[in-house]
C-alpha cells in the first residue's frame, strides 16, 4: 500500500508550489491533474500527524521552514492561539510554507530566506450550537443548523534570529448553513460537515456554493471490516495499520487503497463519489491544504437492518 502521509505530502506539496507562484492558486491549480502531475519526491516534511488527543497537523516545505515552526511554537503568543484552539477542539494545521532554498550555482552552498512563514488555522464546527467533534451520518444532522469557523494567523519569523517578528490574525470566517443528507458543502476554504459517517454503498456529493474552485484529493483505505463503534479511532488510526493479522477474518478484506482525485469542482457545480467499500477517506483540497482544508469520510459495513 501507499502510505497516506506520503500520498499527502504530495498534495500539500502542490499547494506550497502553487503559493510560491504569485499567481493565484486558483489559477495555476487549474492546470492541475494532482494525482499524475506531481512527483511525490521532495523535500516535504510532515512533522506530526493528528492523533485522538490532538488534533494538529504540522508540515514544512522543507528543513529550514521546519525551523520556522520550532522558533513558532517558543512563542508565547503562538502558545495561546495552540491552547485556545485545543480548548474549542479545533482541528489545527500548522504550515511552515517558507523560506525559499536555492542552490547557488557557483559555490553549490544551499541557500535561502530568513524571512520565514508558518500559517496556522483553526476550524471547529457547530451543529445547533454545539460542538461537532465526533463525525455523524449525513442523515442525522440533515435540515439543523451547521456553523463552520475558521481563524488563521501569519506568524512571520526570523529564522537566521531565531524570533518571532509578527503575529497577525486574519478576520476569522464563519460559515453558516443548513445541513443536507449525504451532502458536503465545499466552501473557502472548508468542508463542511467535516467528518462524516456512511455505509457502505453511499454517495457523498460535494457542492460548491463558492466563488472559488476546490478539489477532493485524497487516499480511500479500505481498511479491515469496520462497525460504528472503532470509527472515531479510525480517523486517525488508517495510516500505517498493515498488521490485519486477526484469525476472525471473515469479513476481513485485503487492505486497498483507492486514490481519489475529483479533479476541479467549479463553482456552483458538484461531485459525487459513491463509496462501496468500508473504510477511511482522508482528504483534502490541495488548493486551500495550508488553510487546513480538509476532511474525512468513514464508511461503515451497511447496516443488515436497513
Ligand atoms: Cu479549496
Amino acid at each position: 500500500m501507499l502510505p497516506l502521509f506520503v500520498v499527502t505530502g504530495a498534495f500539500l506539496v502542490i499547494g506550497a508550489v502553487l503559493i510560491g507562484t504569485g499567481i493565484l492558486p486558483e489559477e495555476r491549480a487549474r492546470e492541475f491533474r494532482s494525482l499524475t502531475d506531481v512527483s511525490i519526491a521532495s523535500d516535504m516534511k510532515v512533522i506530526k500527524e493528528p492523533t485522538l488527543d490532538d488534533n494538529i497537523f504540522i508540515y514544512a516545505v522543507n528543513d529550514v521552514a521546519q525551523r520556522g515552526i520550532d522558533i513558532a511554537q517558543g512563542d508565547a503568543r503562538v502558545k495561546q492561539i495552540l491552547d485556545e484552539s485545543k480548548a474549542k477542539e479545533a482541528t489545527v494545521t500548522i504550515a511552515a510554507v517558507q523560506p525559499t532554498v536555492m542552490t547557488d550555482r557557483q559555490s553549490g552552498k544551499l541557500l535561502h530566506s530568513s524571512a520565514g512563514q508558518v500559517i496556522i488555522t483553526a476550524n471547529w464546527q457547530l451543529v445547533e450550537g454545539s460542538l461537532y467533534s465526533e463525525p455523524k451520518n449525513p442523515t442525522q444532522i440533515a435540515n439543523k443548523k451547521v456553523e463552520s469557523h475558521q481563524q488563521i494567523w501569519n506568524i512571520l519569523v526570523d529564522v537566521d534570529k531565531g524570533q518571532v517578528t509578527q503575529v497577525a490574525q486574519q478576520a476569522d470566517r464563519v460559515i453558516t448553513d443548513t445541513a443536507r443528507s449525504n451532502v458536503v458543502r465545499s466552501d473557502v476554504n472548508m468542508f463542511v460537515p467535516k467528518a462524516v459517517l456512511i455505509g457502505a454503498g453511499s454517495e457523498i456529493s460535494w457542492s460548491n456554493p463558492s466563488n472559488l474552485p476546490h478539489n477532493v484529493v485524497g487516499s480511500f483505505n479500505q481498511t479491515t471490516a469496520l462497525d460504528a463503534s472503532s470509527t472515531t479511532a479510525m480517523i486517525f488510526e488508517n495510516t500505517t495499520d498493515s498488521n490485519n493479522n486477526n484469525n476472525n477474518n471473515t469479513n476481513l478484506e485485503t487492505e486497498e487503497v483507492i486514490a481519489i482525485d475529483s479533479g476541479f469542482i467549479e463553482p456552483n457545480a458538484s461531485w459525487q463519489y459513491r463509496f462501496d467499500k468500508e473504510g477511511v477517506f482522508n482528504y483534502l483540497c490541495t488548493i486551500h491544504a495550508e488553510e487546513g482544508m480538509r476532511g474525512t469520510v468513514i464508511v461503515t459495513r451497511s447496516s443488515p437492518s436497513s
